[in-house]
C-alpha cells in the first residue's frame, strides 16, 4: 500500500524545504518507499476531514492502510522501524542512541532555532526587535556550540547515518537562514553532507516542484 502524506499546497517558505513534510519525504526517499502527497490550503488544514487526522490542524500527516499518524518525528521513526537497518541500526543500543538523537533534535535543538526564526519573520518591524534579537541569537549559539563540541570531526552523530541525523540536519536547516551556523564550520559541513545525500536531493526537488507549480497557476 502506497502511503499518503500531507503538505502545504503553497508553502510559506517558497520551496526552501523548511516545511516539516520535508523530513518525512526525505525518510521515505532514504528507505525507497514511493508515496503520494495530498496538498492542503491553510483553511483545509483546519477543517474536520484533516482535523480527524491531525488534532492540531497541521502538516505533515501520514496514512497507510488503516494507520494514520501525525508528528514528523513519529512518522520518521515509524518509517525507520519498518525498514530495519536503513535509518536505525539493528544493534539495540545503537538503535536507542539514534532515537535519542531524534528526540534531542526536536526537543532540545529545534526550539531555540525555531523561536529565533519565527521572531525574525514575525517581529522584524517591531520596536523591540534589535534589543531582543541578541538574546535569541545567544540561545541558538549555545545549542550549536554544544552540538558542535559533541560532533567534533565525526561524519554523523553516532556511526552510520541514521534517523537521528536526518532529524538533526532537518532542524539545522532552519539555522542556515541565520549567520550563526557558519560560526561552527563542522556543523555547516555536517549539514552539507546531509543535503548532499541523493535521498535528500530527491525530497527537496519534490517539495520545490509543488511550490513552483503553485506559482504557475
Ligand atoms: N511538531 C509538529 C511536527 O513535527 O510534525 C509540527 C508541525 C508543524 O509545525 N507544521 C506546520 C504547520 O502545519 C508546518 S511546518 N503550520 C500551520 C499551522 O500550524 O496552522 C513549520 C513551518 C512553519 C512556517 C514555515 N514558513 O513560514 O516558512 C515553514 C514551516
Amino acid at each position: 500500500m502506497t502511503p499518503t502524506i500531507t503538505a502545504f499546497a503553497r508553502s510559506p517558505d517558497r520551496g526552501r524545504g523548511l516545511g516539516r513534510d520535508m523530513r518525512v519525504r526525505w525518510a521515505l526517499e532514504e528507505v525507497g518507499q514511493p508515496y503520494n502527497v495530498r496538498l492542503l490550503s491553510f483553511s483545509e488544514m483546519k477543517e474536520p476531514p484533516h482535523l480527524a487526522l491531525h488534532p492540531f490542524g497541521q502538516i505533515p500527516t501520514y496514512e497507510e492502510g488503516g494507520l494514520a499518524l501525525f508528528e514528523s518525528g513519529a512518522i520518521v521513526l515509524h518509517l525507520a522501524e519498518r525498514h530495519p537497518g536503513l535509518l536505525l541500526p539493528v544493534d539495540a543500543n545503537a538503535r536507542a542512541r539514534a532515537i535519542t538523537w531524534m528526540f534531542s533534535a526536536v526537543n532540545t535543538v529545534e526550539p531555540p532555532i525555531f523561536e529565533r526564526s519565527l521572531f525574525t519573520i514575525l517581529e522584524r518591524d517591531k520596536p523591540w526587535y534589535q534589543e531582543r534579537l541578541p538574546a535569541l541569537d545567544e540561545g541558538v549559539r549555545n545549542r550549536l556550540r554544544q552540538l558542535s563540541t559533541y560532533l567534533g570531526d565525526r561524519e554523523w552523530l553516532d556511526g552510520q547515518f541514521s534517523a537521528g541525523d536526518l532529524m538533526m540536519v532537518s532542524v539545522l536547516l532552519r539555522a542556515k537562514q541565520s549567520p550563526l551556523l557558519d560560526e561552527f564550520p563542522n556543523l555547516a559541513a555536517y549539514l552539507s553532507r546531509g543535503e548532499a545525500r541523493p535521498a535528500y536531493q530527491r525530497a527537496f526537488a519534490a517539495q520545490l516542484a509543488v511550490f513552483t507549480a503553485s506559482t504557475a497557476s
